[in-house]
């Protein structure tokens, strides 16, 4: 009797550390196959990297721990009463203490030195002066899409008027409005030149999100944030809303087209004919 119980217990121990021994691995393994969308942008690699820092460190102190936990499982799960003996403090302390530390330099450490240089990049650097520039309004469920034109000034836009035919409130009256160029859910830039969007949001919090760009900046009203980044392949990409701003937020789709250099000149051409 007490020899079935025995072997029941022990096929039950082994099970256990198996599972906490596979899942894990198992998990990692699925987990790092390629699940990001092709890179298209200079910073993205940066971005790209840091993810995987993070995947493997963080994946690996995952693994490891599992194999500790199903090894004091395997190891000691078969005694009759569980039975410990009581470690002195300072042992305590230290065991708590130095996976904490080494997890924190591990993970949150090589976010800022991995991290840190990428987000000053686009962040805390002023767009270059050969860049092209384009305001993107977001609104519910829409993308407005505005470039400066020939004069490369963006024409004054006042709230007040704003109305159905007017979605971004531009002043007519203002010359440097003459030359806008305005458009709905598309942009368009050259490849391998600095793209420059001013971003602002007329009525709730959007968030502007191209994934193969690796680019994902908040949209809010009231302010007009800047930020500038090097799409480096030719091509359409989703731009997608990562904000939950409404009943429509799913429709809230957009497309950047990316375009060698003289294309893009030309397309700009004809949208803004000499005057
Ligand atoms: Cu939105």
């Amino acid at each position: 009797m007490a020899t079935s119980n025995e072997s029941k217990g022990s096929g039950q121990r082994i099970l256990l550390t198996l599972a906490l021994w596979v899942i894990p691995v198992v998990a990692v393994v699925l987990g790092s196959r390629q699940w990001l969308p092709p890179l298209a942008s200079e910073h993205g690699a940066g971005i790209d990297f840091m993810l995987h820092y993070l995947l493997i460190t963080v994946g690996g102190l995952f693994v490891i721990g599992h194999i500790a936990l199903g090894y004091f499982v395997w190891r000691f799960g078969g005694q009759e009463r569980p039975a410990f003996r009581l470690p002195s403090f300072r042992t305590e302390r230290n065991w708590s203490l130095v996976p904490v530390l080494v997890m924190a330099l591990v993970a949150e450490g090589g976010i800022l030195v991995l991290g840190l240089p990428v987000w000053a990049k686009f962040y805390d650097t002023a767009p270059p002066e050969d860049s092209v520039t384009v305001e993107v309004t977001a609104e519910q469920f829409a993308w407005n899409v505005r470039y400066p034109g020939r004069d490369g000034q963006f024409g004054r836009t006042d709230p007040k008027l704003l109305s159905l035919s007017e979605p971004l409130g531009l002043d007519r009256s203002d010359p440097a409005t003459r030359d806008d160029i305005v458009g709905l859910n598309e942009i368009w830039a050259p490849v391998n030149a600095p793209l420059h969007v001013r971003l602002r949001a007329k009525d709730t919090l959007h968030s502007f999100f191209l994934p193969n760009l690796r680019v994902k900046q908040d949209a809010v009203p009231g302010m007009t944030i800047d930020f500038w980044f090097v799409p480096t392949k030719e091509g359409t990409f989703e731009l997608a809303c990562a904000e939950l701003c409404g009943f429509g937020h799913f429709e809230m789709r957009g497309l950047l087209h990316v375009l060698p250099r003289d294309e893009f000149d030309n397309w700009l051409r004809e949208q803004s004919p000499p005057q």
